[in-house]
């Protein structure tokens, strides 16, 4: 049997498995957060599933699941994504990749001719940073010891990641055990569904990452005065989440003004209390700012800030407006992308370059190693929603695909 066979139904359809409990914290929706028992369940069957392509297995210190195939210390070609999930996510954003990481082991296990380097398929346990404030705290961890202050921020429940890591089963002291030498890791590749319409609109199953674009997230707290809804006459009051809600439109006005690869976001909105009858005093907002260009993103934040600033005190509300996060824009290696133009080519579908919006661990390893990333077309460039769709036949192109660049990669490693 052709060892490549059905690696995209196999990919496609594992990724459905996790889409459920245990593998979700949730029965109605797929919510996959760092370090919880889903995150667990899932490290446990996908790692199952790496023992069973012929990869050795291990839990780092910061909870990132890695499966190794060839020698021991050779520098290895590391096939990646993340297995967590924002709130309510669709099944193939991060599973996909490592799932096509897996099948492309288990093809060149099979075919039983050693490659020049080792090959690694990773599972990172945080690139959303759907529970603590920041994100990519898998592969940050991987590639520079993490900042400790990190390790106290907390989630929603006002559990630190520290002690998260501990539930977890690991030892926060020895997070930064994690961080992985100089020259252990030969390239990165990440394979990912696009989340956005363009290789829809192409007519294409597969396209070529050129570069990521940065990001920034502020967090912003509130503080107002809190009041009674109906004691308090309108212009007396401070209210924190009206303050709020002017600073939501304020980051839509101030980047839909500026250009088309400027967007800037607020998912998240969080009050201390919720009630009919009160003023509130305190309001949260995360804000999530991108753009091509640092200059521009940053630009558009300093904006942002300014806006900001100026309706809090017209309101007569404290602000408090804190970066919580800032990831440059990351290019990829372009002989990597000349190579995986090629390997896409190879498999029959006309190669497209293209810039990714989306944030992918791939920016952050490329602190320490060439990357590239091979897109797969999604249904409807629908991301970060249960619509969200890759079928099997554009996921077994991209196993061939992702075999083809390994074959190329490792021509001239031989
Ligand atoms: O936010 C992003 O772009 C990615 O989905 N984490
Ligand atoms: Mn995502
Ligand atoms: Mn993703």
């Amino acid at each position: 049997m052709d060892e490549r066979e059905g690696m995209g139904r196999r990919a496609i359809a594992r990724c459905d498995v996790l889409g459920a409990p245990p593998y979700s914290l949730a029965v109605d929706r797929l919510d996959r957060p760092f370090l919880t028992s889903a995150h667990a369940a899932a490290g446990a069957i996908i790692g199952g599933w790496m023992t069973e392509a012929g990869l050795t297995t291990r839990i780092d210190p910061i909870g990132n699941l890695i499966g190794r195939l060839g020698p021991k210390d050779a520098p290895a070609l590391i096939i990646g994504s993340h297995i967590d999930s924002v709130r309510d996510a669709g099944r193939y954003d991060g599973p996909l990749g490592v799932m096509i990481g897996v099948e492309c082991a288990q093809a060149l296990h099979r075919r039983g001719r050693p490659l020049p380097f080792a090959l690694e398929v990773v599972a990172f346990g945080d690139e959303e940073g759907s529970r603590f404030p920041v994100s990519m705290m898998g592969s940050r961890g991987m590639t520079a010891p993490l900042p400790l202050e990190q390790l106290e921020l907390t989630d929603a429940e006002g559990i630190s990641v520290a002690e998260a890591l501990t539930a977890f089963g690991l030892d926060p002291v020895r997070v930064n055990d994690a961080v992985r030498g100089p020259g252990e890791v030969l390239a990165y590749v990440e394979p990912h569904i696009e989340q956005g319409p363009a290789l829809e609109a192409a007519g294409l199953a597969l396209g070529v990452v050129t570069a990521i674009v940065g990001q920034a997230r502020l967090r912003v707290r509130f503080k107002g005065v809190a009041g009674h809804a109906g004691a308090t006459p309108m212009p007396l009051r401070h209210d924190a989440l009206a303050a709020a809600a002017e600073a939501v439109l304020a980051v839509e006005r101030v980047c839909a003004a500026g250009p088309v690869d400027l967007v800037g976001t607020v998912g998240r909105l969080l009050t201390p209390i919720a009630a009919y009858n009160v003023i509130l005093g305190e309001a949260e907002i995360g804000v999530d700012v991108r753009a091509a260009a640092d200059s521009t993103r940053d630009a558009a934040a300093a904006a942002i800030r300014r806006e900001i600033e100026a309706l809090a005190e017209r309101r007569g509300v404290a602000v408090e407006i804190e970066v919580a996060q800032a990831l440059p824009a990351c290019p990829c290696d372009a002989h990597l992308v000349d190579l995986m133009e090629a390997a896409v080519a190879s498999v029959g579908v006309s190669p497209l370059r293209l810039v990714s919006g989306a944030g992918h661990d791939a920016m952050v390893l490329a602190r320490i190693a060439p990357v590239a990333m091979l897109f797969i077309r999604c249904a409807g460039g629908i991301s970060h929603n249960p619509a969200e769709h890759a079928s099997a036949a554009d996921a077994d192109l991209a196993c061939r695909a992702m075999l083809a660049f390994i074959d190329r990669l490792a021509e001239e490693h031989a």
